[in-house]
């Protein structure tokens, strides 16, 4: 019976802890240059094109908007350091924000009465941006693929090349790297999926006709240069694997670089825990032209 079960719970979001979020508030000038190096855009101007707006005209407007973290006990909990991480990466942005005193339904009504424009709160399955004053919601597994499928996109265009007409590795199919498929098509590319769950990634493949599902991903590893990494797995991709001529950019906790891959990977890895998911979040909130 709990085997039955098991098939019909909804794989939910990797589940962040203190140890490898509590150095963000410390690294958004690191993740500035190490952004900087793989795409030639910084966190803020990969956002901004990850919500389809000009980078210019949005950074003489976020120091207009407050934003405020609402921490959520229900589920697990609250995780120490998150809800700071979050507010670190809106400041650094360029927004007003602030931790709520009171967490959970308290700290939304101290929202509404501080008057702040956008608030953030996560449980443990759900992650949302809520403008107060435009009424847009934005969910953090889109806007981490989208930023991500963009950091990519950049990256080819910092080399010179496109990912439009390229095949593109999606490997993992949960919230995130389905919502990067999307993206990728909408960017032209040739997307290609592997997951290990076969029966999920044929019957994702069957009901999205362009994608083609790879039944190894060794092989698929070898023929194409441009990979979403968006499985929660570790040591997928070894340092042979890495070509030179390949970028990957990697939303999945943990990465799937071996140590030996990562030693090698320099501006061809694109990776962080929390960060350009809460900025694409964050500037796809205050602006109207991606939805
Ligand atoms: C939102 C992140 C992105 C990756 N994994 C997701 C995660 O860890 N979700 C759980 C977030 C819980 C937050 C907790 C708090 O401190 O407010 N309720």
């Amino acid at each position: 019976m709990t085997l039955i079960l098991l098939k019909w719970v909804k794989p939910g979001m990797t589940r962040l802890y203190y140890d490898i979020i509590k150095d963000i508030p410390d690294s958004m000038e690191n993740l500035d240059k190490s952004l900087a190096e793989s795409t030639g855009l910084n966190l803020f101007e990969l956002a901004a094109r990850a919500a389809g707006t000009d980078s210019r005209r949005l950074s003489g407007e976020v120091g207009k908007y407050t934003a405020a973290v609402v921490p959520i006990t229900s589920g697990k909990g609250i995780i120490t350091g998150f809800s700071e991480a979050v507010s670190a990466i809106l400041c650094h942005l360029g927004f007003a924000a602030h931790i709520t005193g009171e967490p959970d339904v308290a700290g939304i009504g101290e929202v509404f009465n501080c008057g702040a424009d956008i608030f953030f709160a996560a449980d443990d399955r759900k992650f949302l941006a809520v403008n107060l004053k435009n009424s847009i919601i934005v969910d953090n597994s889109q806007a981490t693929a989208a930023g991500f499928v963009h950091a990519l996109a950049a990256a080819a265009e910092h080399k010179g090349k496109q990912l439009k007409g390229q095949p593109v590795l999606v490997i993992g199919l949960g919230p995130v790297g389905s919502h990067a498929v999307y993206e990728l098509e909408r960017l032209g590319a040739r997307v290609r999926v592997f997951d290990t769950d076969t029966e999920k990634m044929n019957r994702f493949s069957s009901l999205h006709g362009s994608v083609t599902p790879v039944s190894s991903l060794a092989e698929a590893l070898l023929e194409t240069d441009y990979v979403l990494d968006a499985a929660p797995a570790p040591d997928i991709v070894t340092g042979e694997q890495l070509r030179p001529e390949m970028v990957v950019s990697c939303p999945g906790v943990p990465h799937g670089l071996t140590a030996e891959a990562l030693a090698d990977a320099g501006s061809r890895f694109i990776h962080d825990k929390l960060p350009l998911g809460v900025a694409v979040m964050a500037l796809r909130s205050i602006s109207n032209t991606w939805v």
